[in-house]
């Protein structure tokens, strides 16, 4: 399966043209601070409906940790959003599988969708507190790994301290596992 190729840029998620954005969500899906408010707030009631549906349907408990799905993104330029939820970032358990996991799981929802191109926000490293740097280690190596059709993933991060840390993170190679 042939690599998307990643990009990073300096911006607000919300505007981006990629055919999926991706969330940064929290388990209820009815949203929260952050992107996730930002998302909200900038697509619509549209996109809350349709979390409704998914909490009355199939995820009566909420979204568990490092899944994803899919919703419209209602007025906003993407044609979908992706909502996934992040770990919490802990000092005393390593839960950066969980935060793999998000990556992973929202390309394979990309993929189900037919989604070629897709923006990822910098997932638990504002209100879950995931140091930046490690945040962006394992985002990069993730989306590196990853056997997906999505042909682009574009790291959208909010502040230029942010934009310089995924930056470089593109530019290091990947540790070997
Ligand atoms: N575009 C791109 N990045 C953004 C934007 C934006 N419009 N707004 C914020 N960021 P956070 P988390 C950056 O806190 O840590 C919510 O309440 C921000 O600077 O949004 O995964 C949810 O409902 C930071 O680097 O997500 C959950 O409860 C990054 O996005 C909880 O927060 C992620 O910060 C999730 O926390």
């Amino acid at each position: 399966m042939p690599k998307p190729r990643i990009t990073v840029v300096r911006g607000d998620i919300t505007k981006q043209d990629t055919d999926a954005i991706v969330n940064a969500a929290n388990s209820s899906l009815l949203g929260g601070g952050g992107v996730d408010g930002a998302i909200h707030r900038a697509g619509g009631p549209e996109i809350l409906e349709a979390c409704r549906a998914l909490r009355a349907s199939h995820y009566g408990r909420g979204l568990p940790t490092g899944q994803a799905v899919a919703t419209t993104a209602g007025r906003l330029p993407a044609r979908w959003v992706i909502h996934t939820v992040g770990p919490v970032y802990s000092r005393n358990e390593d839960r950066s599988a969980l935060l793999a996991a998000c990556h992973t799981n929202s390309l394979k929802v990309a993929d189900t969708l037919g989604a070629k191109t897709v923006a990822f926000p910098a997932i638990s490293t504002g209100i879950f507190g995931w140091p930046m740097a490690d945040a962006a280690r394992i985002a990069v190596a993730t989306v590196r790994a990853a056997a997906t059709e999505v042909e682009e993933v574009r790291f959208v991060l909010f502040d230029e301290s942010a934009y310089q840390v995924f930056a470089q993170a593109l530019t290091s190679p990947t540790p070997p596992p």
